[in-house]
């Protein structure tokens, strides 16, 4: 994971999954800092591996999501973003509205460094609409060079404008500072408020005792005046410092989303960590005990290292929001670059947002299921269809008819019942790795898979030379069945110097209909996978350099010597929306 972490950070593995963060001058930075090229304006911009419908600026550095807001009919999408280069830096809130979540509009910057309470950098935060119809922005400021972090609000300046271009930040910020005692650097991203029936908001802000990631709980009766609650609402040993906590209430059953407010007998709770050390994230499904104001999470959610992950690729510092117009939880997550920091400023942009998902719980209760908004169909342009083709080992069939760089495919697989007796025994030393370890070791050629492995190889160039495969290996152990889902960035490109994990995500699928679906969006630079309807959600970045624009192919492919069948495949070539 060198790839994502900070220069001025050491790290120290020790006991396999335990780091250990030592800061070597004091200061913890998550994002890497390349002074050199921080305002360096990006003149040209590269045009090959960019993305048609994920969502980017014209150019320049973007991070985290910031805010999202629904209000009056517009989406309000903030985002982290440099305006003077392509690396991290600089950094404010820019601001897109949107009606439809796919078309855009860009605005100036809703919040930028302006006062002594952020001076030195407008971090992430979250937006509340409070009663009455009134939002406001919670943020983190930086207000020395040292990287120490406030809490300050915002509001918009003019409640008529639909766009609310203009935000204002009150003169009694900062709202919270760091006490003695506490570390003043992992101190941040305060989350959509939500209040309790004793009337009082509350919010989270995430942060680490020693290596104890930590999410601070914060209550207030006016949204001015904030109280730190005796204890955390959650802690977990040994995950380093929290970023970006997102906190939030799903329907036990049902499929609409709920708002952030809402508690009772008929919700679980959702708590989402980003880990600094490893730049992933985790969530558990749990149980909020409001008497005792803290979170407890179900014995069938692993609390650490090993967590559930909305996404198992390049998915970070994510944020929900609910959107009452559809009633639905909204998710946005965003996916850096896997180039260097040098073909960023080269390029002259770094990093997009992923397609904003729907979230519910499955009904099994124990994971969330994630799917692309239903307004991403609107893009779709022409279409090919398949069923019924039978895939024996080997065969490799082309999707034709339709833009492969730039596409949307839905494919359903399915297989005999003597197919999974035939399955590969999962070998029990793998227990102790993780998925994309596993993947590693039994990637898209690797034979010996009796069912398996099968799905697609996307952005593929037509002699294969490049190409990304997104696939399923099924393993029997003992009398049941594990599934593998992979996408694996290690043939991605012939170019050097790129960060190709195999990423990869076990599935907790039920195999008694012999099938198993799988939908990737394909970006130019993108490959964003849902397998088994949004059971495990794979991103990955990759940089063909012959599997581009019309060069770029799509192949099913089954490499298991079990057959496999087509049940159906479409695919739609997709179109650009408006987003500058
Ligand atoms: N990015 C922000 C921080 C946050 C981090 C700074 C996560 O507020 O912790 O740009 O990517």
């Amino acid at each position: 994971m060198g790839h994502f972490c900070s220069e001025k950070i050491l790290w120290v593995l020790a006991l396999g999954f335990t780091c250990v963060l030592v800061s070597i001058n004091g200061v913890e930075a998550s994002h890497k800092v390349y002074p050199d090229y921080q305002s360096l304006t990006a003149s040209n911009v590269g045009r090959l591996h960019r993305t048609a419908y994920h969502f980017q600026p014209k150019r320049h550095w973007i991070n985290d999501p910031n805010g999202p807001m629904y209000y009056n009919g517009v989406y309000h999408l903030f985002y982290q973003y440099n305006p003077k280069g392509a690396v991290w830096g600089n950094i404010v809130w820019a601001h897109s509205v949107s009606t439809d979540l796919i078309n855009w509009t860009p605005l100036d910057p809703a919040i930028f460094p302006s006062k002594q309470f952020d001076k030195y950098g407008c971090w992430s935060g979250s937006a509340t609409v409070r009663p009455g119809n009134k939002p406001v922005i919670l943020y983190t400021g930086i207000v020395d060079q040292n990287n120490t972090q406030v809490q300050n609000y915002a509001v918009p300046a003019n409640l008529s404008d639909p766009y609310l271009r203009e935000w204002v930040k009150p003169d009694n910020n900062p709202l919270i500072v760091p006490q003695a005692g506490e570390n003043k650097t992992a101190f941040r991203d305060p989350t959509t408020a939500w209040l309790g029936r004793d009337g009082h908001w509350r919010i989270l802000l995430g942060g680490k005792r020693k290596h104890r990631g930590v999410a601070f709980l914060y209550r207030s009766r006016d949204f001015l005046k904030w109280t730190k609650a005796k204890h955390p609402l959650h802690t977990t040993a040994g995950t380093g410092n929290w970023e970006c906590p997102d906190f939030y209430p799903v329907l036990k059953q049902g499929s609409y989303g709920l708002d952030t407010s809402v508690l009772g007998p008929n919700v679980k709770h959702v708590l989402k960590v980003s880990l600094d050390v490893t730049r992933y994230e985790y969530y558990t499904l749990g149980y909020y005990d409001t008497d005792k104001d803290r979170y407890i999470p179900d014995d069938t959610s692993r609390d650490g290292w090993n967590g559930l992950r909305y996404d198992y690729g390049n998915f970070y510092a994510s944020k929900s929001f609910f959107d009452h117009s559809k009633n639905r939880r909204i998710l946005w997550g965003w996916a850096n670059e896997s180039d260097s920091a040098y073909d960023d400023v080269t390029k002259g942009w770094a990093g997009i947002q992923l397609i904003p998902r729907v979230i519910t719980l499955d009904p099994n209760g124990k994971q969330l299921l994630q799917w692309p908004i239903p307004e991403l169909e609107s893009l779709r342009g022409e279409n090919v269809h398949l069923s019924g083709q039978v895939l024996k080992k080997g065969d490799v069939v082309e999707v034709t008819g339709i833009t492969p760089a730039q596409a949307d495919v839905e494919v359903t697989f399915s297989f005999a019942a003597s197919s999974l007796d035939l399955a590969e025994p999962f070998d029990p030393t793998w227990k102790a790795l993780d998925a994309q370890d596993v993947c590693g070791r039994r990637g898209s050629t690797v034979e010996g898979g009796g069912l398996g492995p099968f799905g697609l190889l996307t952005l593929a160039s037509e002699n294969l030379e490049e190409y990304t495969p997104v696939f399923f290996r099924v393993f029997k152990a003992g009398y049941q069945h594990v599934v593998l889902m992979c996408s694996d960035a290690r043939s991605s490109s012939l170019m050097d110097g790129l960060y190709t994990p195999s990423f990869a995500g076990f599935v907790d699928v039920d195999l008694t209909d012999k099938k198993l679906s799988l939908r990737s969006l394909i970006d130019h630079s993108v490959v964003e996978s849902f397998g088994a309807r949004g059971k495990t959600c794979i991103s990955s970045r990759v940089y063909p350099t012959l599997a581009v624009s019309d060069k770029a192919h799509l192949y099913v492919f089954n490499n298991g010597t079990e057959a496999v069948k087509i049940e159906t495949l479409d695919a739609w070539s997709m179109n650009r929306p408006r987003m500058n």
